[in-house]
């Protein structure tokens, strides 16, 4: 049951107007909260939930709407993204009035610079947007997790006639600085617009929440591109939709704020608007451990509103017996294709792509990345074990703070994260 689209009631009858937009995706910046998890690619790239990377969601939520054309800028470590965009994003088809395009930074307007800024990234590629003359775009974050209806929010758009219709949610007022804070009148027109404030301004009457921006923005192509062309000469501009752009508008033009709880997609209608930034290791670990939950907020077996990716072909996942007959198990946990737990148990854990575990091995807390190999008798709680990592036998980490702090990245909420280089200097060591 889609709550949004019933709530809307005529949604299906009226005409969409998704399909006379372009979504134009954001994803080239590095997302350096995250850590070593973003020093070879960017924070789109990351891979979520046991098959997805998070461009996935935003991705999947622009052709769940109905949009059939979508740009994405690139900038930061490109290339994991790239390629996996060309492998599973590449069937919406130019003889179906469909597209998607790829548009790394290029040099394409000036050969002194890449993109300047969020909206210099969508100024250098005006050319190639207007070639597609969508009557209105979807500007989107390529790094957050969640499900949205954009046509809901176009619909409101046309509505009120906006200049601009800036996408929001409410968040605590200690964790608004990271993000642009709104004030908004009765008919939700924006009034006040500040990007990252040092001290945020709480909702009138309620001191303890913010209104924050969720970095989604749609415009009319022909005012954005008004709009970008007399930013990109204003030297004085850091052309940026969040430092620039949307709080010039705010003061001169009509800006309107579209609530998330309005268009989020629930699978239940108990659940609250699910959004998350997943910026940091820590809240990245917690969102996808709580996939494993028996009733997660994030539901991903919804058949109606489905997060497509590419997906390696892989065999289906195997627990096997040891020799020994032990048995390999896996409870409260998440195993992708293609995954062989030997003799091993898991407790509130997942597994992404091909990963296999050995016997005797214990996890708990574990989110593994596609690849990595946990070999016999290793133990290992609160963990996110990069790509590819061989943990190498009877590792033990989780259970003594300093030791794991010195040999990896120790979060402030002591989960650990493990990458190839940080455990081959672990065999450096041993060895040496
Ligand atoms: P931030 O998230 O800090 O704030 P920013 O770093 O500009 O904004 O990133 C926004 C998106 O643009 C990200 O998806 C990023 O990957 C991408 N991006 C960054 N630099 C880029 C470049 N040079 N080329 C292409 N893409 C680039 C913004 C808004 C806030 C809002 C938050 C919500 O400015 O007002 O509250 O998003 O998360
Ligand atoms: P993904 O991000 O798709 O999981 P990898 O973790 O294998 O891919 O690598 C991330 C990026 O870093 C890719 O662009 C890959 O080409 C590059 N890369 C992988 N290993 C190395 C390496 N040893 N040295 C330099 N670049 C690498």
């Amino acid at each position: 049951v889609h709550e949004a689209r019933s709530v809307s009631g005529s949604h299906w009858r009226s005409a969409p107007l998704a399909r006379h937009a372009m979504a134009y995706v954001l994803a080239g910046g590095r997302g350096s909260r995250l850590l070593e998890l973003t020093d070879k690619r960017a924070k789109p790239a990351v891979y979520f939930g046991g098959k997805s990377r998070i461009i996935d969601f935003a991705l999947s939520n622009a052709l769940n709407s109905g949009i059939r054309r979508i740009g994405v800028a690139t900038q930061y470590k490109a290339h994991s993204l790239i390629r996996h965009m060309q492998r599973g994003w590449n069937f919406l088809r130019p003889e179906r009035n469909e597209s998607f395009d790829i548009l790394p930074a290029s040099q394409r307007v000036s050969e002194d610079f890449w993109y300047r800024g969020t909206a210099d990234a969508v100024h250098q590629n005006a050319d190639i947007i207007a070639s597609y003359d969508p009557k209105y775009m979807v500007v989107l974050a390529g790094d957050h997790v969640y499900k949205m209806d954009y046509e809901l929010m176009l619909q409101q758009h046309v509505e009120q006639d906006a200049d601009v219709t800036v996408a929001c949610v409410e968040v605590p007022v200690t964790e608004a600085s990271g993000f642009g804070v709104m004030h908004v009148d009765e008919h939700d027109r924006i009034i006040s617009f500040l990007e990252k404030p040092k001290e945020p301004p709480s909702l009138p009457g309620r001191p303890d929440v913010a209104l924050a921006s969720m970095g989604i923005y749609v415009f009319a192509t022909r005012f954005l591109m008004d709009v970008l062309r007399r930013d990109a000469e204003d030297a004085g501009s850091s052309h940026d939709f969040g430092k620039d752009l949307i709080p010039s508008i705010v003061a001169n033009g009509k800006a309107v704020a579209h609530h998330f709880a309005r268009s989020c997609v629930r699978s239940h209608a108990e659940t609250g608007p699910y959004w998350r930034d997943v910026g940091t290791v820590d809240a990245y670990a917690e969102a996808n451990l709580d996939l494993a939950d028996a009733s997660p907020e994030l539901d991903l077996y919804d058949r109606d509103w489905p997060i497509w990716t590419f997906s390696e072909i892989v065999p289906p996942a195997k627990f096997v017996h040891d020799e020994e007959g032990r048995r390999g198990m896996a409870v409260s946990s998440l195993v992708s294709g293609g995954c062989i737990v030997s003799g091993a148990v898991l407790r509130r854990s997942l597994l992404f792509t091909g990963v296999t575990v050995h016997s005797y091995a214990q996890l708990e807390n574990a989110v593994v990345l596609p690849y990595a190999q946990i070999a016999r008798s290793a133990r290992l709680r609160n963990v996110v074990i990069d790509r590819g990592v061989a943990i190498p036998e009877g590792l033990v980490v989780g259970e003594d703070p300093e030791h794991d702090a010195a040999r990896f990245r120790r979060t402030e909420k002591g989960f650990c994260l493990i990458t190839r280089p940080m455990v081959e200097r672990l065999a450096g060591a041993t060895s040496g």
